[in-house]
């Protein structure tokens, strides 16, 4: 029988990404939706460590409230850029307000840069992953990809600001370059792959 892995996160993006990594190990990965409604998360955190932490922390609370004990993971993460002072960093998801969509972030941030006249800006994903285990232990991992964001959108492949970020080492966009690429460099998969190395211990 597989083990079940339960997603705290509401972004479907991550879910498609989370779920190719561990398709080939033996976990089902599911959101928390399938168990329980879906709830609004504060993401209070001052870290991108906190707010994974906070995001799993809730989920974990719930389940175990509904009686399902099960590993939580949850992912934090964002996009930092050198000519923006290195932000949205934390704010990625809320950078074109409260319940902003990721289209509206995206654009918001290729306003940015076009105000600033840069042709481009040095910049990095952010990845932080919280496990919980069954017995409540909490442990975090991270990953980064670094690459430059460009004024313009090209191609609709990823999700988030991946069609005007180019990855170190590329000359397309995220939008542009298939899934196996992203995953050559991803933030999220650096910090799924420490991630594994703990879920063997759990
Ligand atoms: P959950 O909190 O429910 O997981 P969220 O979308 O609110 O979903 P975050 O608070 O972690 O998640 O915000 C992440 C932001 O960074 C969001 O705007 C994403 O679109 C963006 N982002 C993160 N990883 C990305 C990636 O691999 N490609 C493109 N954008 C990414």
């Amino acid at each position: 029988m597989s083990r079940k892995i339960i997603l705290a996160t509401s972004n479907s993006g991550k879910v498609r990404e989370i779920q190719a990594f561990f398709k080939d190990l033996n976990f089902e990965v599911v959101p928390y939706t399938k168990f329980i409604e879906s709830f609004e998360i504060e993401e209070t955190g001052k870290t991108f460590k906190e707010n994974a932490i906070i995001k799993a922390k809730a989920v974990y609370d719930e389940l175990i409230k509904a009686e399902i004990y099960e590993i939580v993971i949850s992912d934090d993460s964002g996009i930092s850029v050198e000519v923006l002072d290195w932000q949205p960093n934390i704010y990625s998801a809320r950078y074109s307000g409260i319940n902003a969509t990721s289209i509206e972030n995206l654009n918001k941030l290729i306003s940015e840069l076009k105000k600033l006249e840069v042709q481009n800006s040095k910049a990095f994903y952010t990845a932080s992953i919280a496990i919980i285990s069954p017995k409540g232990e909490i442990f975090t991992t991270h990953g980064w990809m670094h690459g430059r964001v460009i004024p313009e959108k090209i191609g609709n492949g990823g999700f988030g600001y991946d069609p005007c970020f180019i990855p170190d080492g590329e000359n397309n966009t995220l939008g542009i370059l298939p899934d196996n690429i992203k995953d050559k460099y991803s933030h999220r998969i650096k910090a799924l792959k420490l991630a594994k190395l703990i879920l063997k211990n759990i």
